[in-house]
């Protein structure tokens, strides 16, 4: 049986600003996945919140849709088996401070003291938030 999954994987502006997509997509392609699909783009307001809809209310959504508004973003999609958990796992939890080390956000991110964690990276939690996220940001192809 094939547990082949595809991810949508987003370097956040931290990430970018940082000049720190080399070393993200250089990990995702070590680990052995596979990108089938790559662009970088500026967000605006209405893509970030269909992306982080599950969010809205939330207090930190304004300051992340905020943070994510402050720069380019490159976006991914990645491909193998078992890989939306796999890309998290190599993603680390999402509070930096406690990642652990060897994973991006372990290894490259900290608390920047901002009102909402900056972790360089995003990726799907599940089959369904993929095909959801991909659609957002690959028009479904
Ligand atoms: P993403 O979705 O960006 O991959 O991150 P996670 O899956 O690790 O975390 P999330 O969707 O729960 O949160 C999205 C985004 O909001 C920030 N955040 C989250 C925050 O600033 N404070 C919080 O309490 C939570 C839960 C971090 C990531």
């Amino acid at each position: 049986m094939s547990t082949s999954e595809k991810t949508l994987v987003l370097v956040k502006p931290d990430g970018v600003a940082r000049g720190l997509v080399g070393e993200i997509i250089g990990r995702i392609e070590r680990k052995g996945y596979t990108i089938s699909q790559l662009r970088m783009l500026q967000a605006d307001r209405a893509l970030l919140e269909q992306h982080y809809a599950e969010h809205q209310g939330k207090p930190f959504f304004e300051p992340l849709v905020e943070f994510m508004l402050s720069g380019p973003i490159v976006a991914l999609v990645v491909e193998g088996n078992r890989v939306i958990e796999g890309f998290r796992n190599i993603a680390g939890t999402t509070d930096p401070t406690v990642a652990d080390p060897g994973t991006i956000r372990g290894d490259l991110a900290r608390d920047a003291g901002t009102k909402v964690t900056q972790n360089l990276v995003h990726g799907s939690d599940s089959v369904e938030s993929a095909a959801r996220e991909i659609a957002i940001f690959f028009g479904g192809k």
